[in-house]
């Protein structure tokens, strides 16, 4: 009942665009889930070269557990950074695609919704990979079970700095000036955006850093008290809550820093996996 469909290997070349807008991000998804088939989630692998243990292990999920699964989701901060579709063609870049290519062509879809480090992930990306793009945020509908994904960071709303970043980084205009830049500026310019946070980091208290209570209740009110899945924040937990007497949970993802993680959900129930620890 649940087979996956055999589909031929067809690896896109980049910048053959389609004409039409079907790479468009959705916002509504329907997806099946059977406890054969289940859907995965993951999020902030941050991938590049400098850390190949973790492409390492990507490649394998890709190869193993995704094949397994109906439906892969990956919420954002999939790349360390991407500095536009324009760098698709990058060695390192070209084989991340190739593998995401590969594992929806053995019958996984997979689904990827930009964080603050992909952002500039688009149309292009999604060629490139055959993953379909989704909007943050994102309600995706699994049988009777309506869950909202979301990347994680619009939650932090008591990190007043970044979200002045983030507005600006989301401004049409802004992105579009930076990538009227070389790739070796853009490339540049977020190294040292990167260094800038990381030194910023330090000095900000862990709350702050963490999404805002209201800001989450917020949104899982005006979404009719959904169960939440996000990434970001790099805390993996499940939170209840009790909001307007309606029971919700929050599910924040793990990075992939020491060892492969990912969310499962059959239809009914989670469970979070992992695959083999590393030291990065
Ligand atoms: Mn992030």
């Amino acid at each position: 009942m649940f087979q996956k469909k055999t589909l031929s290997l067809n690896v896109p070349k980049l910048f053959e665009l389609p004409s039409d807008d079907a790479s468009a991000p959705v916002r509504t998804v329907e997806v099946v889930v059977a406890p054969k088939l289940p859907a995965l989630f993951v999020a902030d692998l941050h991938l590049t070269e400098k850390r190949p243990q973790t492409t390492a292990a990507f490649f394998d999920f890709l190869s193993g557990p995704a094949r397994q699964a109906g439906s892969v989701f990956i919420l954002g901060d999939l790349f360390e950074y991407w500095v536009g579709d324009d760098d698709a063609g990058s060695a390192f870049n070209r084989n991340i695609c190739e593998a995401l290519s590969m594992a929806v062509a053995a019958g996984t879809a997979i689904y990827f919704m930009p964080g603050n480090r992909d952002l500039l992930a688009g149309k292009g990306f999604a060629y490139a990979s055959g993953v379909q793009l989704l909007a943050d945020i994102a309600s995706v509908r699994f049988g009777v079970r309506t869950l909202l994904l979301s990347h994680g960071d619009a939650l932090c709303t008591d990190d007043h700095d970044y979200q002045a970043f983030r507005l600006q980084a989301r401004n049409h205009e802004w992105q579009a000036g930076f990538l009227a830049q070389p790739l070796e500026a853009r490339r540049s310019f977020i190294e040292k955006i990167r260094d800038q946070s990381e030194t910023a980091k330090i000095g900000k208290r862990a709350e702050v850093m963490d999404v805002n209570a209201d800001a989450v209740t917020n949104l899982l009110r005006s979404h009719g008290y959904p169960t939440l899945i996000h990434g970001h924040t790099h805390r993996p937990a499940r939170h209840a809550y009790l909001i307007d007497g309606h029971r919700c949970e929050r599910y924040v993802l793990s990075d992939w820093h020491d060892h492969a993680v990912w969310l499962a959900f059959d239809g009914i129930e989670f469970c979070p996996c992992s695959g083999i620890q590393f030291s990065s």
